[in-house]
């Protein structure tokens, strides 16, 4: 099947899920009963044989027994939870199509604008592969406009140039969003004086829309992907990077750096003690499987309750923030690295991934994170062109999920999970005005589960959001608060259910699979 394809789903699996017409038409009681006596007669189908081999990720049988108590501190405030602090990672190689980020693309500027002032970060791969052309010939060979997706590591991208009309496209793109950036800058095959240059012509067109450059993509890869020699380790970066910093620095004396940008985190302290007071971001990458290749990468290993590649970079991403006073941002993430893995990065399943992510880098003391696309990537959050326009990964969901606590903070909270098991998490926070929210997210395939909510907030009712989809493997049903996500991002938020609250407590379902935006009114 081509990236282009939009494989069929049958219609019945979608509109016999009982929980899910539930959850979409709560007036059709009657309904779920009849779909209920049509699943018991498709279950003896050859059609639902084929089905069962996901028994997993289907929630027709999910068994509504378990019950999650979550307990709310509201005055016991966390980390913030900035404005900017939803944003999305594209390789440069997308600046080779200089109509991409421009005024031109109100079709991709309509999915970013419902998620805050967020930070557009431009690096991956590429960058190693973009050279900056400050004076392109006037016959030189027009660059392919196709989409650029994530790249998949096969083999080394193709190179690409990246001129001053993308640059003040890209301004301008900014500006229509008000997004900011943070910029790549080619250390892999590139010279200090190129990125001197570059950097001196990006930071005076995009002026305070730029956050910081970054010096070289993954370079604790170098070693393994030719770009350097085996033994290329982190001293050989340090003196790469302090020289490209030189150069920059020489020509844009008021430049600012974030790094070091690696697929690990074992270089962040030392980089953070060494380069600290240049910088004003710690970074680093996560992808939570790979590779794509490998087919033991599965929705239920990306929900599954352990994350060592996340867990074993908690401590030292913790250590490097503390020892350097610096933020920490996660610029480059999502689900499965190798380009993404279909039938698991483009399902509903990564939008609950997505979710739980956010709240651990939060956790951690993040203040951001950049989900990685572009193109038709299979993990993209937003997928298109502009002659077809774009559409809205499940992914995508989770994000505007998060966008609804921008501006808050994170409040302390203890859930006690009970016999809804590790794959339940609830987190609460409250919103710029000092209203209590909360999110719960039900990543088990086949348990219902009761929360149990106790907060000493004076509401009366609690209104409540879905993020759902008829199942955990589906490509394109999702919806939140009762709405899709149509052309240039636009939606409806239609259905807000209510909760009522009785001396602090309240109760509501969280169906297997699925999220819900808990907001105290
Ligand atoms: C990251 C790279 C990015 C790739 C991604 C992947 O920075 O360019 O697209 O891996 O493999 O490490 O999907």
């Amino acid at each position: 099947m081509s990236r282009l394809e939009v494989p069929s789903r049958p219609i019945w699996r979608i509109y016999f899920c009982p929980v899910f017409v539930q959850l979409a038409f709560p007036w059709a009681g009657w309904f779920t009963v009849l779909a209920m006596n049509r699943r018991k007669f498709l279950r003896s189908t050859a059609a639902t044989a084929a089905l069962s081999a996901f028994p997993r990720v289907l929630r027709a049988d999910a068994i509504a027994s378990a019950s999650a108590r979550l307990t709310i501190q509201p005055n016991q405030s966390g980390q913030p939870i900035a404005n900017d602090f939803l944003g999305l990672s594209y390789e440069t190689a997308q600046l080779s199509d200089p109509e991409y980020f421009s005024t031109a693309n109100a079709g991709l500027a309509g999915f970013l604008r419902p998620l805050g002032q967020g930070v557009l970060r431009i690096g991956g791969n590429s960058s190693e592969y973009a050279f900056w052309t400050p004076h392109p010939a006037k016959n030189a060979a027009a660059q392919s406009s196709a989409p650029v997706g994530p790249d998949n590591g096969h083999k080394p991208p193709p190179n690409t140039r990246t001129t001053p009309e993308s640059i003040r496209n890209l301004r301008q793109f900014l500006d229509m969003i008000d997004w900011r950036a943070m910029y790549g800058l080619n250390l892999g095959k590139g010279t200090p004086a190129q990125a001197a240059e570059e950097a001196a012509f990006v930071s005076e067109t995009l002026g305070d829309r730029l956050i910081s450059f970054q010096i070289g993509n993954e370079a604790d890869l170098f070693r393994k992907n030719g770009l350097r020699s085996p033994d290329y380790d982190y001293a050989a970066f340090a003196g790469d990077w302090k020289t490209f910093r030189d150069a920059v620095k020489a020509l844009v004396p008021s430049a600012k750096f974030a790094g070091p940008d690696t697929s690990g985190s074992e270089w962040l302290a030392p980089f953070a003690e060494q380069f600290g007071k240049d910088a004003v971001e710690l970074s680093t990458h996560y992808y939570a499987l790979g590779p794509a290749s490998n087919p033991a990468m599965n929705i239920e290993r990306l929900l599954g309750p352990e994350n060592p590649r996340w867990e074993s970079g908690v401590p030292r991403i913790r250590q490097a923030m503390a020892e350097s006073h610096l933020p920490y941002r996660l610029t480059e993430t999502n689900s499965c690295y190798g380009g993404g893995k279909p039938g698991v990065s483009n399902t509903f399943a990564s939008s609950l991934w997505a979710l739980d992510l956010m709240f651990q880098v939060l956790a951690v003391g993040g203040c951001g994170i950049n989900f990685h696309g572009g193109g038709y990537g299979w993990y993209a959050p937003i997928v298109g062109t502009l002659e077809n326009g774009f559409v809205a990964r499940p992914e995508y969901y989770a994000l505007l999920v998060m966008a609804k606590l921008l501006g808050g903070r994170m409040v302390q909270s203890q859930l006690n999970t009970g016999d809804a098991g590790p794959l339940f998490v609830a987190y609460a926070a409250e919103d710029a005005q000092g209203k209590l929210r909360a999110v719960a997210i039900n990543k088990d395939a086949e348990k219902n589960v009761r929360l149990k909510l106790q907060a000493n907030a004076s509401a009366e009712r609690i209104s409540l959001e879905r993020l759902i989809a008829p199942s955990l493997d589906d490509e394109q049903d999702t919806t939140f608060a009762g709405s899709p996500v149509g052309a240039e991002g636009s939606s409806r938020p239609s259905r807000v259910e209510h909760v009522s609250v009785s001396l602090g407590s309240a109760e509501c379902e969280i169906p297997a699979g699925s999220a819900a935006l808990l907001i105290w009114e």
